[in-house]
Protein backbone atom coordinates (compact mmCIF):
# COMPACT_ATOMS: atom_id res chain seq x y z
CA UNK A 1 0.00 0.00 0.00
CA UNK A 2 2.44 2.63 1.08
CA UNK A 3 5.02 1.90 -2.33
CA UNK A 4 1.50 2.67 -4.27
CA UNK A 5 1.03 5.69 -2.58
CA UNK A 6 4.66 6.43 -2.86
CA UNK A 7 4.24 5.74 -6.60
CA UNK A 8 1.25 8.19 -6.93
CA UNK A 9 3.22 11.22 -5.16
CA UNK A 10 5.96 10.56 -7.62
CA UNK A 11 3.70 10.74 -10.58
CA UNK A 12 1.84 13.81 -9.42
CA UNK A 13 4.59 15.39 -8.78
CA UNK A 14 6.28 14.54 -11.97
CA UNK A 15 2.91 15.64 -13.59
CA UNK A 16 2.98 19.09 -11.69
CA UNK A 17 6.62 19.53 -12.89
CA UNK A 18 5.82 19.02 -16.50
CA UNK A 19 2.79 21.48 -16.21
CA UNK A 20 5.35 24.08 -14.63
CA UNK A 21 7.65 23.47 -17.59
CA UNK A 22 5.03 23.60 -20.47
CA UNK A 23 3.90 26.98 -18.93
CA UNK A 24 7.23 28.35 -18.93
CA UNK A 25 7.15 27.76 -22.27
CA UNK A 26 4.19 28.61 -23.56
CA UNK A 27 4.06 31.30 -25.60
CA UNK A 28 1.32 32.27 -27.55
CA UNK A 29 1.90 34.23 -30.17
CA UNK A 30 1.24 37.96 -29.63
CA UNK A 31 -1.47 39.44 -31.79
CA UNK A 32 -0.60 42.94 -31.21
CA UNK A 33 1.52 44.69 -29.16
CA UNK A 34 -0.06 47.39 -26.67
CA UNK A 35 -2.13 49.53 -28.82
CA UNK A 36 -4.95 48.86 -27.21
CA UNK A 37 -3.23 49.16 -23.51
CA UNK A 38 -1.92 52.68 -23.83
CA UNK A 39 -4.15 54.69 -21.87
CA UNK A 40 -7.16 56.18 -24.65
CA UNK A 41 -6.52 60.23 -23.73
CA UNK A 42 -2.69 59.28 -24.65
CA UNK A 43 -4.26 58.50 -28.25
CA UNK A 44 -6.46 61.05 -28.11
CA UNK A 45 -5.03 63.79 -26.58
CA UNK A 46 -1.31 63.94 -28.35
CA UNK A 47 -0.54 63.19 -31.83
CA UNK A 48 -3.08 63.02 -34.00
CA UNK A 49 -2.17 60.59 -37.02
CA UNK A 50 -3.95 61.52 -40.63
CA UNK A 51 -3.79 60.86 -44.36
CA UNK A 52 -2.00 57.78 -43.51
CA UNK A 53 -0.74 55.69 -46.33
CA UNK A 54 1.09 52.49 -46.19
CA UNK A 55 2.86 52.39 -49.88
CA UNK A 56 2.42 47.94 -49.79
CA UNK A 57 0.75 44.93 -48.02
CA UNK A 58 3.36 42.84 -49.04
CA UNK A 59 6.71 43.44 -49.71
CA UNK A 60 9.79 40.66 -50.19
CA UNK A 61 12.47 40.90 -48.04
CA UNK A 62 14.98 43.51 -49.15
CA UNK A 63 12.11 45.37 -50.71
CA UNK A 64 11.39 48.92 -49.47
CA UNK A 65 7.99 50.47 -48.48
CA UNK A 66 6.83 53.67 -47.20
CA UNK A 67 4.57 55.38 -44.76
CA UNK A 68 3.59 58.67 -45.12
CA UNK A 69 1.61 61.19 -44.04
CA UNK A 70 0.46 64.00 -41.30
CA UNK A 71 0.17 64.27 -37.76
CA UNK A 72 -1.05 67.07 -35.58
CA UNK A 73 0.56 67.55 -32.12
CA UNK A 74 -2.33 68.53 -30.14
CA UNK A 75 -2.35 71.90 -28.75
CA UNK A 76 -4.17 71.07 -25.34
CA UNK A 77 -1.15 68.08 -24.59
CA UNK A 78 -1.99 66.88 -21.25
CA UNK A 79 -0.34 67.95 -18.24
CA UNK A 80 0.59 64.23 -17.40
CA UNK A 81 2.67 63.73 -20.18
CA UNK A 82 5.86 65.33 -21.09
CA UNK A 83 5.72 67.96 -23.81
CA UNK A 84 6.99 66.74 -27.09
CA UNK A 85 10.28 69.18 -27.06
CA UNK A 86 12.33 65.95 -27.44
CA UNK A 87 10.47 63.50 -29.47
CA UNK A 88 11.42 60.57 -32.16
CA UNK A 89 9.82 59.42 -34.84
CA UNK A 90 9.83 55.86 -34.87
CA UNK A 91 7.45 53.04 -36.47
CA UNK A 92 6.04 50.22 -33.76
CA UNK A 93 7.44 46.70 -34.90
CA UNK A 94 7.65 43.51 -33.10
CA UNK A 95 10.90 44.09 -33.08
CA UNK A 96 13.41 44.51 -36.04
CA UNK A 97 11.24 43.17 -38.73
CA UNK A 98 12.01 45.69 -40.54
CA UNK A 99 14.89 48.08 -40.33
CA UNK A 100 14.42 52.19 -40.78
CA UNK A 101 16.20 53.07 -43.84
CA UNK A 102 15.49 57.02 -43.39
CA UNK A 103 12.41 59.13 -42.06
CA UNK A 104 11.83 62.41 -42.95
CA UNK A 105 9.58 65.70 -41.31
CA UNK A 106 8.71 68.46 -43.25
CA UNK A 107 11.04 66.76 -46.01
CA UNK A 108 14.03 67.26 -43.13
CA UNK A 109 15.70 64.06 -42.57
CA UNK A 110 15.89 63.23 -38.79
CA UNK A 111 17.91 60.41 -37.85
CA UNK A 112 17.86 62.02 -34.45
CA UNK A 113 15.32 63.40 -31.83
CA UNK A 114 12.65 66.47 -32.91
CA UNK A 115 11.57 69.51 -31.28
CA UNK A 116 8.04 69.47 -32.01
CA UNK A 117 5.60 72.68 -31.53
CA UNK A 118 1.98 71.89 -29.91
CA UNK A 119 -0.49 73.02 -32.77
CA UNK A 120 1.20 72.68 -35.45
CA UNK A 121 0.60 70.13 -38.47
CA UNK A 122 3.57 68.26 -40.07
CA UNK A 123 4.22 65.75 -42.60
CA UNK A 124 6.37 62.71 -42.47
CA UNK A 125 7.36 59.65 -44.00
CA UNK A 126 9.43 56.82 -43.01
CA UNK A 127 11.34 54.21 -45.46
CA UNK A 128 11.36 50.47 -44.12
CA UNK A 129 13.65 47.76 -45.85
CA UNK A 130 11.97 44.36 -45.09
CA UNK A 131 14.24 42.01 -42.94
CA UNK A 132 12.01 39.22 -41.33
CA UNK A 133 9.18 37.13 -43.25
CA UNK A 134 5.98 36.87 -40.95
CA UNK A 135 2.39 39.20 -40.62
CA UNK A 136 3.52 42.42 -38.89
CA UNK A 137 1.29 45.01 -37.58
CA UNK A 138 3.11 48.09 -38.25
CA UNK A 139 2.45 51.57 -37.01
CA UNK A 140 3.42 54.61 -36.58
CA UNK A 141 4.95 55.99 -33.58
CA UNK A 142 6.31 59.32 -31.68
CA UNK A 143 8.49 58.41 -28.71
CA UNK A 144 8.61 61.44 -26.45
CA UNK A 145 11.10 61.93 -23.59
CA UNK A 146 8.77 61.90 -20.34
CA UNK A 147 6.00 60.80 -22.11
CA UNK A 148 6.83 57.23 -23.56
CA UNK A 149 6.08 55.55 -26.83
CA UNK A 150 3.05 57.29 -28.29
CA UNK A 151 1.59 54.74 -30.81
CA UNK A 152 -0.06 55.43 -33.85
CA UNK A 153 -2.67 53.56 -36.23
CA UNK A 154 -1.42 49.71 -36.73
CA UNK A 155 -2.13 47.76 -40.43
CA UNK A 156 -1.61 44.77 -41.17
CA UNK A 157 2.10 44.25 -43.51
CA UNK A 158 3.15 40.51 -44.69
CA UNK A 159 6.74 40.01 -45.42
CA UNK A 160 8.05 37.45 -47.56
CA UNK A 161 10.80 35.33 -48.58
CA UNK A 162 14.11 34.26 -46.14
CA UNK A 163 16.17 36.23 -43.86
CA UNK A 164 19.17 34.29 -44.26
CA UNK A 165 19.03 36.51 -48.01
CA UNK A 166 18.68 39.92 -45.97
CA UNK A 167 21.90 42.23 -46.67
CA UNK A 168 22.09 45.78 -44.81
CA UNK A 169 24.76 46.99 -47.25
CA UNK A 170 26.24 50.63 -46.41
CA UNK A 171 29.08 52.67 -47.33
CA UNK A 172 31.10 54.02 -44.79
CA UNK A 173 33.15 57.19 -45.00
CA UNK A 174 35.86 55.86 -45.27
CA UNK A 175 34.72 54.03 -48.51
CA UNK A 176 34.44 50.85 -47.54
CA UNK A 177 31.03 48.48 -48.39
CA UNK A 178 29.94 46.17 -45.36
CA UNK A 179 27.10 44.21 -44.95
CA UNK A 180 25.48 45.76 -41.20
CA UNK A 181 24.03 42.35 -40.86
CA UNK A 182 26.96 40.30 -40.83
CA UNK A 183 29.84 42.73 -40.64
CA UNK A 184 32.32 41.39 -37.86
CA UNK A 185 30.16 38.71 -36.36
CA UNK A 186 32.78 36.16 -35.49
CA UNK A 187 34.42 39.24 -33.43
CA UNK A 188 31.22 39.74 -31.68
CA UNK A 189 30.99 36.24 -31.07
CA UNK A 190 34.66 35.25 -30.12
CA UNK A 191 34.89 38.92 -27.31
CA UNK A 192 31.67 37.42 -25.93
CA UNK A 193 32.78 33.85 -25.66
CA UNK A 194 36.40 35.41 -24.63
CA UNK A 195 35.12 37.42 -21.33
CA UNK A 196 32.60 34.67 -20.32
CA UNK A 197 34.82 31.93 -20.16
CA UNK A 198 37.40 34.23 -18.46
CA UNK A 199 34.73 35.16 -15.76
CA UNK A 200 33.72 31.13 -15.36
CA UNK A 201 37.64 30.66 -15.24
CA UNK A 202 37.36 33.25 -12.26
CA UNK A 203 34.27 31.82 -10.85
CA UNK A 204 35.67 28.22 -10.95
CA UNK A 205 38.92 29.30 -9.21
CA UNK A 206 37.25 30.61 -6.27
CA UNK A 207 33.81 28.14 -6.08
CA UNK A 208 36.48 24.86 -5.34
CA UNK A 209 37.54 26.19 -2.23
CA UNK A 210 35.30 26.21 0.80
CA UNK A 211 31.82 27.32 0.54
CA UNK A 212 29.63 29.85 2.37
CA UNK A 213 29.18 28.15 5.91
CA UNK A 214 33.03 27.44 6.39
CA UNK A 215 33.80 30.92 5.65
CA UNK A 216 31.55 32.38 7.11
CA UNK A 217 33.15 30.75 10.72
CA UNK A 218 36.74 31.58 10.04
CA UNK A 219 35.96 35.65 9.01
CA UNK A 220 33.75 35.69 12.18
CA UNK A 221 36.25 34.28 14.29
CA UNK A 222 38.65 36.61 12.71
CA UNK A 223 40.54 34.46 10.79
CA UNK A 224 39.87 35.84 7.58
CA UNK A 225 43.21 36.22 6.53
CA UNK A 226 44.18 32.41 6.52
CA UNK A 227 41.76 31.95 3.89
CA UNK A 228 43.10 33.08 1.14
CA UNK A 229 46.55 31.70 0.77
CA UNK A 230 49.91 33.24 -1.20
CA UNK A 231 49.11 31.07 -4.30
CA UNK A 232 45.92 32.86 -4.34
CA UNK A 233 46.98 36.15 -4.88
CA UNK A 234 49.66 34.99 -7.19
CA UNK A 235 46.76 33.83 -9.29
CA UNK A 236 44.67 36.80 -8.91
CA UNK A 237 47.62 39.17 -9.99
CA UNK A 238 47.58 36.80 -12.74
CA UNK A 239 44.03 37.38 -13.70
CA UNK A 240 44.37 40.86 -13.47
CA UNK A 241 47.57 41.45 -15.37
CA UNK A 242 45.96 39.20 -18.27
CA UNK A 243 43.00 41.17 -18.30
CA UNK A 244 44.33 44.50 -18.52
CA UNK A 245 46.91 43.25 -21.01
CA UNK A 246 44.52 42.13 -23.59
CA UNK A 247 42.63 44.95 -23.39
CA UNK A 248 45.24 47.18 -23.91
CA UNK A 249 46.81 45.22 -26.99
CA UNK A 250 43.58 44.55 -28.11
CA UNK A 251 42.55 48.15 -28.49
CA UNK A 252 45.96 48.66 -29.92
CA UNK A 253 45.77 46.40 -32.57
CA UNK A 254 41.67 47.76 -33.49
CA UNK A 255 42.97 50.88 -33.06
CA UNK A 256 45.64 50.16 -36.09
CA UNK A 257 42.91 48.47 -38.01
CA UNK A 258 40.66 51.11 -37.88
CA UNK A 259 42.67 54.61 -37.51
CA UNK A 260 39.23 56.58 -38.58
CA UNK A 261 35.80 56.36 -36.53
CA UNK A 262 33.45 59.11 -35.44
CA UNK A 263 31.23 58.66 -32.48
CA UNK A 264 27.55 57.75 -32.71
CA UNK A 265 25.70 60.77 -33.95
CA UNK A 266 23.28 62.17 -30.95
CA UNK A 267 21.49 65.55 -30.38
CA UNK A 268 18.35 67.24 -31.30
CA UNK A 269 17.11 68.80 -34.09
CA UNK A 270 14.83 72.41 -33.80
CA UNK A 271 13.31 74.21 -36.19
CA UNK A 272 11.39 71.14 -37.93
CA UNK A 273 8.90 72.58 -40.81
CA UNK A 274 5.31 72.44 -39.93
CA UNK A 275 2.89 72.46 -43.07
CA UNK A 276 0.61 75.38 -43.76
CA UNK A 277 -2.67 73.60 -43.45
CA UNK A 278 -5.66 75.85 -45.46
CA UNK A 279 -6.74 78.09 -43.13
CA UNK A 280 -10.10 77.15 -41.61
CA UNK A 281 -12.98 79.15 -42.32
CA UNK A 282 -15.34 76.70 -40.22
CA UNK A 283 -15.46 77.45 -36.59
CA UNK A 284 -17.05 74.40 -34.80
CA UNK A 285 -17.94 74.75 -30.75
CA UNK A 286 -18.48 71.85 -28.96
CA UNK A 287 -21.81 72.41 -26.90
CA UNK A 288 -22.12 68.79 -25.22
CA UNK A 289 -20.53 65.71 -26.09
CA UNK A 290 -21.30 62.61 -24.45
CA UNK A 291 -20.68 58.20 -24.64
CA UNK A 292 -23.23 56.22 -24.66
CA UNK A 293 -21.97 52.74 -23.10
CA UNK A 294 -24.67 50.48 -24.48
CA UNK A 295 -24.44 51.72 -28.09
CA UNK A 296 -21.00 51.86 -28.16
CA UNK A 297 -21.20 55.22 -29.81
CA UNK A 298 -20.42 59.10 -28.78
CA UNK A 299 -22.70 61.76 -29.10
CA UNK A 300 -21.95 65.56 -30.17
CA UNK A 301 -24.00 68.75 -30.19
CA UNK A 302 -21.62 71.04 -32.38
CA UNK A 303 -22.72 74.58 -33.32
CA UNK A 304 -20.82 75.18 -36.81
CA UNK A 305 -20.47 78.37 -38.28
CA UNK A 306 -19.51 78.81 -41.98
CA UNK A 307 -17.54 81.69 -42.20
CA UNK A 308 -15.82 80.53 -46.08
CA UNK A 309 -17.18 81.23 -49.50
CA UNK A 310 -18.53 77.75 -50.24
CA UNK A 311 -20.52 75.50 -48.88
CA UNK A 312 -19.34 72.98 -46.64
CA UNK A 313 -20.06 69.56 -44.99
CA UNK A 314 -19.02 66.84 -42.56
CA UNK A 315 -17.17 64.24 -43.71
CA UNK A 316 -15.07 62.69 -40.94
CA UNK A 317 -14.44 62.90 -37.37
CA UNK A 318 -10.86 61.12 -36.44
CA UNK A 319 -9.63 60.41 -33.06
CA UNK A 320 -6.93 58.13 -31.76
CA UNK A 321 -6.71 57.20 -35.81
CA UNK A 322 -10.03 55.57 -35.62
CA UNK A 323 -11.61 57.28 -38.60
CA UNK A 324 -15.70 57.61 -38.56
CA UNK A 325 -16.85 58.58 -42.20
CA UNK A 326 -20.46 59.83 -43.23
CA UNK A 327 -20.28 57.84 -47.00
CA UNK A 328 -22.56 60.40 -48.41
CA UNK A 329 -19.71 62.83 -48.04
CA UNK A 330 -16.29 61.27 -47.65
CA UNK A 331 -15.70 57.09 -49.27
CA UNK A 332 -11.88 56.13 -48.11
CA UNK A 333 -9.92 55.27 -51.19
CA UNK A 334 -6.34 54.82 -49.31
CA UNK A 335 -7.08 51.07 -48.02
CA UNK A 336 -7.00 52.46 -44.92
CA UNK A 337 -7.20 49.43 -41.80
CA UNK A 338 -10.68 48.04 -41.91
CA UNK A 339 -10.34 47.63 -38.19
CA UNK A 340 -9.75 51.43 -37.69
CA UNK A 341 -12.30 52.80 -40.42
CA UNK A 342 -15.95 52.88 -39.41
CA UNK A 343 -17.28 53.57 -43.21
CA UNK A 344 -20.50 54.47 -41.81
CA UNK A 345 -19.76 55.30 -38.63
CA UNK A 346 -20.30 59.22 -38.66
CA UNK A 347 -23.76 60.47 -38.58
CA UNK A 348 -25.14 63.99 -38.58
CA UNK A 349 -28.46 65.31 -38.09
CA UNK A 350 -28.73 67.77 -40.66
CA UNK A 351 -25.63 67.23 -43.59
CA UNK A 352 -26.66 69.46 -46.31
CA UNK A 353 -24.84 71.65 -47.25
CA UNK A 354 -23.79 74.48 -44.72
CA UNK A 355 -24.06 77.82 -46.63
CA UNK A 356 -21.63 80.87 -46.00
CA UNK A 357 -22.22 83.00 -43.42
CA UNK A 358 -24.32 79.90 -42.04
CA UNK A 359 -24.50 78.72 -38.19
CA UNK A 360 -26.06 75.53 -37.52
CA UNK A 361 -26.40 73.14 -34.42
CA UNK A 362 -26.13 69.34 -35.29
CA UNK A 363 -26.29 66.35 -33.53
CA UNK A 364 -23.23 63.87 -34.81
CA UNK A 365 -23.28 60.20 -33.88
CA UNK A 366 -20.38 58.78 -33.91
CA UNK A 367 -20.65 54.90 -33.48
CA UNK A 368 -18.37 51.91 -34.05
CA UNK A 369 -17.21 48.52 -32.74
CA UNK A 370 -13.40 49.83 -32.60
CA UNK A 371 -14.72 52.24 -29.51
CA UNK A 372 -14.39 49.16 -27.37
CA UNK A 373 -12.42 47.22 -29.36
CA UNK A 374 -9.43 50.29 -29.44
CA UNK A 375 -10.42 50.44 -25.86
CA UNK A 376 -10.90 54.20 -26.24
CA UNK A 377 -14.35 54.07 -24.13
CA UNK A 378 -12.02 53.76 -21.21
CA UNK A 379 -11.66 57.59 -21.50
CA UNK A 380 -14.70 57.53 -19.40
CA UNK A 381 -12.98 55.77 -16.17
CA UNK A 382 -10.30 58.74 -16.16
CA UNK A 383 -10.48 61.87 -13.93
CA UNK A 384 -10.05 64.14 -16.73
CA UNK A 385 -12.60 62.40 -19.27
CA UNK A 386 -11.80 64.68 -21.76
CA UNK A 387 -11.58 63.46 -25.50
CA UNK A 388 -10.02 65.66 -28.35
CA UNK A 389 -10.49 64.47 -32.53
CA UNK A 390 -10.14 66.01 -36.28
CA UNK A 391 -13.11 67.24 -38.06
CA UNK A 392 -12.72 67.02 -42.03
CA UNK A 393 -15.63 69.34 -43.37
CA UNK A 394 -15.49 69.52 -47.41
CA UNK A 395 -17.00 71.54 -49.95
CA UNK A 396 -18.63 70.45 -53.12
CA UNK A 397 -14.95 70.76 -54.88
CA UNK A 398 -13.27 67.93 -52.47
CA UNK A 399 -11.35 70.78 -50.71
CA UNK A 400 -10.66 69.95 -46.95
CA UNK A 401 -10.40 71.81 -44.16
CA UNK A 402 -10.04 70.90 -40.30
CA UNK A 403 -10.95 71.44 -37.53
CA UNK A 404 -9.59 71.23 -33.77
CA UNK A 405 -12.04 69.70 -31.62
CA UNK A 406 -11.25 69.15 -27.66
CA UNK A 407 -14.12 68.80 -25.04
CA UNK A 408 -15.22 67.16 -21.64
CA UNK A 409 -16.70 63.48 -22.66
CA UNK A 410 -19.98 62.47 -20.35
CA UNK A 411 -20.60 58.70 -20.00
CA UNK A 412 -23.64 57.48 -20.01
CA UNK A 413 -24.73 53.74 -18.84
CA UNK A 414 -28.80 53.85 -20.05
CU1 LIG B 1 -0.30 46.55 -33.48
Amino acid sequence: MKIIKDKVAKLSFVALLMSLTAAMFYTPTASAHGEKSQAAFMRMRTIHWFDLNWSKDTVAVNDTMTISGKFHVFAGWPETVDKPEVSFLNIGIPGPVFIRAGSWIGGQLVPRSVSLELGETYEFKVLLKARRPGDWHVHTMMNVQGGGPIIGPGKWVTVTGSMGSFVNNITTLTGETINLETYNLSNIYFWHAFWYALGLAWLAFWVKRPLFVPRHIAVSSGKADTLISAADKKVALGFAVATIAIVAGSMGTTNEKFPVTTPLQAGLLRGMQPIQMPESTVSVKVDDASYRVPGRAMQMTLTVTNNGDSAVRLGEFNTAGVRFLDPAVLQDETAYPDDLLAEEGLTVSDNSPLAPGETRTVEITASDAAWEVYRLADLIYDPDSRFAGLLFFFDAEGNRQMVMIDAPLIPSFI
